[in-house]
């Protein structure tokens, strides 16, 4: 079964793509934009014990004798990366050798709209222009090869740290990337599992970034595809990839949410709000109601859904109301699953995939289960499911009445 992408998904935040690029629009016409260009780079500040690691991450590999990466007997492949919450094409059972998965990710700023009710938005920080990044998906002994590129535009020197990956900071010593600069990485996936990935400039730049939405995940397959702990194959119909985002963004002094004419200028605001660690919101795919109403995920009775979920900065607890996680990996694709699971864990620095077969038609809330956080922080994803109710499953046996006294 090849099938990776769910057709009935829908793009998440082409509202808030249509919302950033006409503000942007609206300041490059008042010269705002052209102004904000001229700008230098944020500096970096409080982070020069960051950045003197990232400059020894980079002397180390430039210092090398070690002898070229043996790339015989890979083929090389080129992955369409595709907004969330869609998975790339990909097979859950690699055929062939070893692939060099080519991947291409801007590093694009936008002013994006996080709460349409409140106005709340963000300057947010990404990887092609989603909250979160791209799903990238591989088979553990494939090499990903990243060409990383910093618009003109930017205001910002941006990089990455691939948990999926070894050495260099995860490759985030290798990938400081200034507006107008391109690099390429290339690492072999060892490890197979789910794992985060964000930007990391240093110092406090570091959170700044990844709660400004720029962190994504990487899945890493085994070759023979996952399996239950008697071995047998676990396949999937669908994929639907969620990231957990937190926001800190600042208010002013009549508690609104405040404007921002450029990347980057919220910086001593937010470092003040990131402080309190409380979030304003705690959103899925980048705004409240991203994958809910017209936005829902969608299934049938009957279909299997992979639930990739990636939290880069907080602890997360989902749970999907009416349904269960039937086999879940908070750890390595190699660790036998936990199975029928009420509510999982994602690390936060992690990403974990929990698998469902639904059962009964409908809808169903897939939240984080600090329900503070589901309800009122954004957290709130729904799956509409379509197919024949089971009375064996659930009955309402009598509607509710008054009773008698
Ligand atoms: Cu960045």
């Amino acid at each position: 079964m090849s099938k990776s992408i769910n057709p009935g998904l829908m793009k998440t935040d082409r509202r808030n793509i249509l919302r950033g690029s006409l503000m942007a629009g609206a300041a490059a016409m008042t010269g705002v934009g052209a102004m904000a260009a001229r700008r230098p780079a944020q500096p970096l500040k409080a982070d020069a014990v960051s950045r003197n690691l990232h400059k020894a991450a980079a002397k180390q590999t430039a210092d090398s004798t070690a002898k070229p990466a043996d790339l015989s007997g890979y083929t090389r492949v080129k992955q369409e990366l595709v907004m969330p919450p869609f998975a790339p094409e990909h097979e859950q059972v690699a055929t062939g050798g070893p692939k060099i998965i080519e991947v291409t990710m801007d590093t694009t700023e936008k002013l994006m709209v996080v709460d349409e009710d409140t106005g709340a938005s963000v300057w947010a920080l990404t990887y092609n222009g989603s909250v979160p990044g791209p799903l990238i998906i591989c088979h553990e002994g494939d090499m990903v090869e990243l060409t990383l590129r910093n618009p003109e535009t930017s205001m910002m020197e941006h990089n990455i740290d691939f948990h999926a990956s070894t050495g260099a900071l995860g490759g985030g010593g290798l990938t400081h990337v200034y507006p107008g600069e391109e690099c390429v990485l290339r690492w072999k996936a060892t490890k197979p599992g789910c794992f985060t990935y964000h930007c990391a400039p240093g110092g406090a730049m570091i959170p700044y970034h990844v709660t400004h939405g720029m962190n994504g995940a990487v899945m890493v397959l085994p070759r023979d595809g996952l399996k239950d702990a008697q071995g047998n194959p676990l396949r999937y119909d669908s994929i639907a990839y969620i990231g957990e985002q937190d926001y800190y963004l600042p208010k002013d002094e009549n508690g609104d949410y405040k404007q921002y004419e450029a990347a980057g200028d919220d910086y001593a605001d937010s470092l003040d709000a990131m402080r309190t660690l409380v979030p304003t919101h705690q959103v899925f795919n980048g705004a409240v109601g991203a994958l809910t109403g017209e936005n829902a995920l969608k299934a049938k009775v009957g279909e299997t859904v992979l639930m990739v979920h990636n939290s880069c900065n907080v602890d997360s607890r989902p749970h999907l109301i009416g349904g269960h996680g039937d086999f879940v990996w908070e750890s390595s694709f190699t660790d036998v699953p936990m199975t029928g699971m009420e509510t999982w864990f994602v690390r936060g620095g992690s990403a974990a995939a929990a698998m469902y077969t639904f059962e009964q038609p409908g809808v169903y809330a897939y939240v984080n289960h600090n329900l503070i956080i589901g309800a009122m922080l954004g957290g709130t994803a729904h799956f509409v499911v379509e197919g024949k109710w089971d009375n064996n499953l659930m009955e309402q046996v009598v509607e509710p009445k008054p009773f008698a006294t």
